[in-house]
Formats: structure tokens, C-alpha cells, sequence
């Protein structure tokens, strides 16, 4: 399939690009993977700007154009390579794992950068220090619906069948080994969830492809 063949994602190292460089990768996918600096600020220059006027990793580029947005492209890798079955075929299921993925980026992420990334919100070293100290417990808030949601004994996200939220979870269930979030043990079925992660061939690959270690 020529769109598979022109797949081209540009991605940095341990960030939120890790969910859709594992699921091309589930996928058995075709695909170039291009690394951008972004801890010495290539995603600004001139020739980023031009794929991605938004400045962020992920971006896929397609032989349709680029997509942007990480649940954008994991739902757009599932349907891409419908055989690996990476999300549910019912529309309304589709929609409700959108709905969990969304939840990731527009939640989750964001707290999370409240930490990493404080200069987007605010400029006095005063509010970057409090918000850096409030993202621990905020965190821990907003992931306890996701702990709720295994409590069932369930092995992925959506029930008893892999799809793309479950790497989507698993970035952010790795940084809690990044500085300053805190650690994870009050949240033992997204640790765990985060362990079966590390064992899947796919993410291995994932993890040498981008010289990370598991956590
Ligand atoms: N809403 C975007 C967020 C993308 C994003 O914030 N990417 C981060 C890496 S996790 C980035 O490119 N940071 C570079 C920067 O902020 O300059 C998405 O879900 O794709």
C-alpha cells in the first residue's frame, strides 16, 4: 500500500511520539523514522517549522499530507493497517477509545508539562515553582481514573484487546522516572500495566530504536 510506504514520523526520544513510533511498529509497519533535537530546539527551526508550524513532535508525514496530534495518528495508524487490530472495528468503540486518548493529550500531557515544560504558562520563577510543586498531585488525581479502570482485572486499557491508547498510557506511565512527578506506587495496576508494556517484542524494538532503557 503506498500510503504505509510514504509513512515518515518524526519523533524525539522518550516523548509523546513514543505512542505512535510503538504502534507503527505493532502495526509491522513500513516506515522512516526521523529524530529531532528538540532538547537543543530543532523542532523551531526553519525546516521543522515548515512540516510542523506547531512546533511539537509527533508529526507523521503520509503521501496525503501531515498529521499532527498524537491520538490523531494513533487512530490514523489503526486504520491504516487494519489487521493488526490496534482498535476496536465498531464506530461507537472507536470513539470512546478517542475519547481515553484524549483524555491523555489534553489532561494528562498537560499537566505533565506543568513540570517539564512550566516557561509555556507562566514567566516568574515563583508560578513555574508552584506549578511544578502542585503537577505531582495533580497527576496522581487525574491517573486514578485510569487505575480505576483496571480494576477489573483487565489486561489492556479497553478490555481484553490491545489497542493504541495502551502505548499511549505507557509514555505516560514511564515518566514517572523523569525528575520532579513523583513516583508511581499508588498506582500499582498502571505500574504493572506499564511492566506487560515492556514485555511486548514491539515495544522492545521501539525502545532500542530510540536508545531508551525500559523503567
Ligand atoms: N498536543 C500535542 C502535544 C505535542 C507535544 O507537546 N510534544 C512535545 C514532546 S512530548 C514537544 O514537541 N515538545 C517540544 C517543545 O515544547 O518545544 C500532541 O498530542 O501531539
Amino acid at each position: 500500500m503506498s500510503e504505509a510506504r510514504m509513512l515518515k514520523l518524526f519523533y524525539a526520544p522518550n516523548a509523546c511520539s513514543l505512542a505512535p513510533h510503538i504502534a507503527l511498529n505493532e502495526a509491522g509497519a513500513e516506515y522512516e523514522a526521523v529524530k529531532v533535537d528538540t532538547a537543543n530546539g530543532e523542532q523551531r527551526s526553519a525546516a521543522y517549522l515548515a512540516i510542523n508550524p506547531k512546533a511539537r513532535v509527533p508529526s507523521l508525514a503520509t503521501d496525503r499530507g501531515i498529521l499532527t496530534e498524537v491520538p490523531v495518528l494513533l487512530g490514523f495508524i489503526a486504520r491504516t493497517f487494519p489487521k493488526a487490530e490496534l482498535a476496536p472495528v465498531d464506530g461507537f468503540e472507536f470513539f470512546e477509545m478517542q475519547s481515553f486518548n484524549t483524555y491523555l493529550a489534553s489532561t494528562i500531557h498537560i499537566t505533565f508539562a506543568h513540570i517539564f515544560r512550566p516557561e509555556r504558562y507562566a514567566d516568574s520563577d515563583a508560578a513555574k515553582a508552584d506549578m511544578r510543586a502542585k503537577a505531582p498531585k495533580s497527576l496522581i488525581e487525574q491517573f486514578q481514573l485510569v487505575e480505576d479502570r483496571l480494576s477489573d482485572g483487565r489486561e489492556w486499557v479497553h478490555g481484553d484487546k490491545y489497542s493504541v491508547s495502551d502505548p499511549y498510557l505507557y509514555v505516560f506511565a514511564r515518566w514517572f522516572a523523569r525528575d520532579g512527578v513523583g513516583d508511581i506506587t499508588s498506582l500499582p495496576r498502571i505500574a504493572a500495566h506499564r511492566a506487560r508494556m515492556q514485555e511486548r517484542p514491539a515495544v522492545k524494538l521501539t525502545l532500542e530504536q530510540e536508545g531508551l532503557a525500559p523503567v
